[in-house]
């Protein structure tokens, strides 16, 4: 009834997988291998419009967007709830969220692409396969930020830009949990599961301005509190099938 097309690695896919071990629900795996452009078969865009992982598959309704879709996810199957129950809170989450994908999510793809020799794979590309692979690109935006980063590769500035604005997100979240739990008050929210995927990817990435604990010990302490999470460690004990 569930199936969820989805990668090992991926940030985004973690998202959903947290939520469905969260909610103790079971699953379908289709494994996307992002290595071999799977993303952009045209089967697959049929599915998934921008190319991106993930995409979830319920029961023929198919949704895309992993902010959206765990939020589905918890309307749908209600009896484990992952939402504040007040409206304002609601919004609080939502907007949590928002940042996470506009801000966070898009800083950090810059910089793993830097940190984790993304580029060595392009630059062995000839002219002929740069052109064929950025033709196969179905979201336009994405295509003209690989040619500039292929092409022209990511500066020191450009790196620390994305840095900054990374901090000063964790700013806000070190603040908002002075005085709680979980980045919603006292119950784990569908924030906390957005977020937890991308800090476990700063620390992956040794970015240590971003993972200084000392710094925001607030965030630090939640940051242990996650990676205690049966869900999380379900999420991410995933591993590529074969
Ligand atoms: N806003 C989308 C973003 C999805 C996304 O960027 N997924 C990445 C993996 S985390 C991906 O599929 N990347 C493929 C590529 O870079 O070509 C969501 O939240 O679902």
């Amino acid at each position: 009834m569930l199936k969820l097309y989805h990668q090992w690695t991926s940030t985004c896919s973690k998202r959903v997988r947290i939520t469905l071990a969260e909610k103790g629900l079971d699953w379908e795996s289709h494994h996307i291998n992002l290595k071999d452009l799977e993303h952009l078969d045209p089967w697959y865009v049929k599915l998934n419009p921008a190319g991106v992982v993930p995409t979830l598959d319920h029961g023929g309704k198919i949704l895309t967007e992993s902010n959206f879709i765990i939020e589905y996810l918890d309307e749908t199957f209600p009896k484990i709830s992952l939402r504040p129950d007040d409206p304002y809170e609601r919004w609080k989450m939502r907007n949590w969220m928002h940042r996470f994908e506009s801000i966070l999510h898009k800083n950090i793809n810059l910089i793993s692409f830097v940190k984790q020799n993304r580029m060595k794979r392009y630059e062995k590309f000839s002219e002929d396969e740069l052109v064929n692979f950025l033709s196969r690109q179905v979201n336009a935006e994405r295509k003209l930020s690989f040619e500039k980063r292929i092409r022209h590769g990511i500066t020191e500035a450009e790196m620390q830009f994305a840095e900054d604005r990374i901090s000063e997100v964790l700013d806000e979240m070190n603040d908002a949990l002075q005085d709680k739990i979980w980045l919603n008050g006292p119950k784990l929210s569908l924030a906390d599961i957005s977020i937890a995927p991308f800090v476990e990817r700063f620390e992956a990435n040794d970015l240590k301005q971003l993972v200084d604990w000392q710094k925001r010990p607030a965030l630090g302490a939640w940051w242990s509190r996650v990676q205690e999470l049966p869900s999380y460690k379900t999420a991410f004990n995933f591993t590529i099938p074969g």
